[in-house]
C-alpha cells in the first residue's frame, strides 16, 4: 500500500455493500462485534481487505487514513514487518500446544519489567481484554471474600456478565443500559457510579464499604468517547480502597502500552492491585493479560482456589506478536511523537471547526482522543450523551468520503499511531475542514 493514496473516498461502496449483504444472511447484523455494524453513524459497514501503517485498504480498493487502528492495538501501524515475521516464525513452529512454552514465560517477564502494577508481582495470560477482567474480578471477589463490585456508568470492561451494566462502548452505541440474557442476580453487585465522581465514590464506601471486593475502572475512559481523569480522582480511588480493604483493577486494556509503557499507572503515578492488559499487550493478535500483587494471585488455581483456565491461553503466535510489539516499544518509545501528532490532530480539527462555527471538543489523553459535538467539557457519560451524536455521525460520514476512517460510535476513542506523520495528519486536517464545511452548507 503506498503512502499517497490514489482512491480515496472510504465510503463503503458496491464490494462493501455486496458483502454487507452476504454476511447479514449468515452472521447476526452482519458483524461480528456490534460496533462493526457502523449503525450509530448511518452507513453499512465497511469491509477492510488490508492493512499497513497507518491505512486501510478497504474492500473497494479505497485507502484510508485510520483511526481504528484495531480498537488500540495497532500502535505500530498495521502489518509492522517485524511483527508478521515474528508471528509467521512461530506459526511455522507450531500453532497451539495447550502446553506451556519458553515464549510464554519471557513475555511474562516483560510484563512485570514494564508494568507498574507488575512490578515484584505476577501474570496470567488469558485470550481477550473479556477474559481479563472477568478473571482479575472473580480473582478479587475470591481473595476478598467480598461480593460487591464497582464500576463507572458508562465504563466498559467486555461483555462478562456482570460487568454489562451501563455499559459504554457498543452498549453506549445501540443505547442498550444491559443486555438481554444477564440474569439480575448476576449485576446484582455491581454498583455504578459516574466517572469523575470522587463524592459519588466516597458515598458507596460509606455505604457497603466492608462489602466491596473490588472497583473497576478505565483510568482513562475510553469506552464513552475518551475522557480523561480529573487531578486526584484515580489517587482518591487508590486511597479509598486502601482504607476499605478494596482491590483497585485498573482495566488497561486500551491504555495499557499506550499511555505510556507503563500504562496509565506511569502516567498518573497511581499503582492498581491487579492490571488488565489485552490490545497492544497481544500485538493485534487475541491475548488478554492480568496481574498485580504476589498475594493476590497466589490465590489463583493451581496455587489457590480460584479457577480460571484456557486451552489458547498464551497462545504462541499471540505471545510472539505481543512480545515483538512490546520490544519494539520499550526499544525506542514512541511516546513524546504520538503526544505531539495527536496534539496536532486535535488542534487542527478543533481549529477548523471554529473556522466553521460549529462547537465541538477534541479530548484526549496521548495518543487517545475523541471529537465531542458540545461546547462543554466532557467529564462523565451523562456529559458525553448529552453531545450532538447525530451531527458526530455526519462528520463521520464527512470524513470517510475524504479518505479518513473514525471509530463508528460517538462513544470511542480514536488512536494515533507510529505510523501516522505529516502526510496523514495534513490529510486528516484537509478532510475535517472538507467536512465542517460541508455540514454547515
Ligand atoms: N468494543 C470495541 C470497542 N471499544 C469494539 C470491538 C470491535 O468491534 O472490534
Amino acid at each position: 500500500m503506498s503512502a499517497a493514496p490514489s482512491v480515496t473516498r472510504g465510503t463503503p461502496g458496491p464490494r462493501s455493500n455486496a458483502l454487507a449483504e452476504r454476511a447479514a444472511k449468515v452472521i447476526p447484523g452482519g458483524v461480528n462485534s456490534p460496533v462493526r455494524a457502523f449503525r450509530s453513524v448511518g452507513e453499512p459497514p465497511l469491509f477492510v481487505a488490508a492493512g499497513r501503517g497507518a491505512y486501510l485498504e478497504t474492500a473497494d480498493g479505497a485507502e484510508v487514513v485510520d483511526y481504528i487502528g484495531s480498537w488500540g492495538p495497532a500502535i505500530l501501524g498495521h502489518a509492522h514487518p517485524n511483527v508478521v515475521d515474528a508471528v509467521a516464525r512461530a506459526a511455522a513452529r507450531g500453532l497451539s500446544f495447550g502446553a506451556s512454552t519458553a515464549a510464554e514465560v519471557a513475555f511474562a517477564e516483560r510484563l512485570c519489567r514494564l508494568h507498574p502494577a507488575l512490578e515484584g508481582g505476577m501474570v496470567r495470560l488469558v485470550n481477550s481484554g473479556t477474559e481479563a477482567t472477568m478473571s482479575a474480578l472473580r480473582l478479587a471477589r475470591g481473595a476478598t471474600g467480598r461480593n460487591k463490585i464497582v464500576k463507572m456508568d458508562g465504563g466498559y470492561h467486555g461483555h462478562a456478565d456482570a460487568l454489562l451494566a451501563a455499559a459504554g462502548s457498543g452498549a453506549a452505541t445501540l443505547g442498550l443500559p444491559g443486555s438481554a440474557g444477564v440474569p439480575e442476580g448476576a449485576v446484582a453487585d455491581t454498583v455504578v457510579v459516574p466517572y469523575n465522581d470522587a463524592a459519588a465514590l466516597e458515598d458507596v464506601f460509606e455505604r457497603f464499604g466492608d462489602e466491596i471486593a473490588a472497583i473497576i475502572v478505565e483510568p482513562v475512559a475510553g469506552n464513552m468517547g475518551c475522557i480523561p481523569p480529573e487531578p486526584g480522582y484515580l489517587e482518591g480511588m487508590r486511597s479509598l480502597c486502601d482504607r476499605n480493604g478494596a482491590v483497585l483493577v485498573f482495566d488497561e486494556v486500551m491504555t495499557g502500552f499506550r499511555l505510556a509503557l507503563g500504562g496509565a499507572a506511569e502516567r498518573f503515578g497511581v499503582r492498581p492491585d491487579l492490571v488488565c492488559l489485552g490490545k497492544i499487550a497481544g500485538g493485534g493478535m487475541p491475548l488478554g493479560a492480568y496481574g498485580g500483587r504476589r498475594d493476590l494471585m497466589a490465590h489463583l488455581a493451581p496455587e489457590g482456589p480460584v479457577y480460571q483456565a484456557g486451552t489458547l491461553s498464551g497462545n504462541p503466535l499471540a505471545v510472539a506478536a505481543g512480545d515483538t510489539t512490546l520490544e519494539i516499544l520499550a526499544a525506542d518509545p514512541p511516546y513524546e511523537a504520538l503526544r505531539r501528532t495527536t496534539e496536532r490532530l486535535a488542534e487542527g480539527i478543533e481549529t477548523a471547526a471554529r473556522e466553521a462555527g460549529i462547537a465541538v471538543r477534541v479530548q484526549r489523553c496521548e495518543s487517545m482522543w475523541t471529537v465531542f459535538f458540545t461546547d462543554r467539557p466532557v467529564r462523565n457519560y451523562a456529559d458525553a450523551k448529552a453531545t450532538d451524536t447525530d451531527a458526530f455521525a455526519r462528520f463521520h460520514r464527512a470524513m470517510l468520503a475524504r479518505g479518513v476512517l473514525l471509530p463508528p460510535s460517538a462513544f470511542e476513542a480514536c488512536f494515533v499511531s507510529v505510523a501516522h506523520g505529516d502526510t496523514e495528519v495534513e490529510r486528516t486536517l484537509e478532510a475535517a475542514r472538507g467536512a465542517f464545511t460541508e455540514m454547515t452548507s
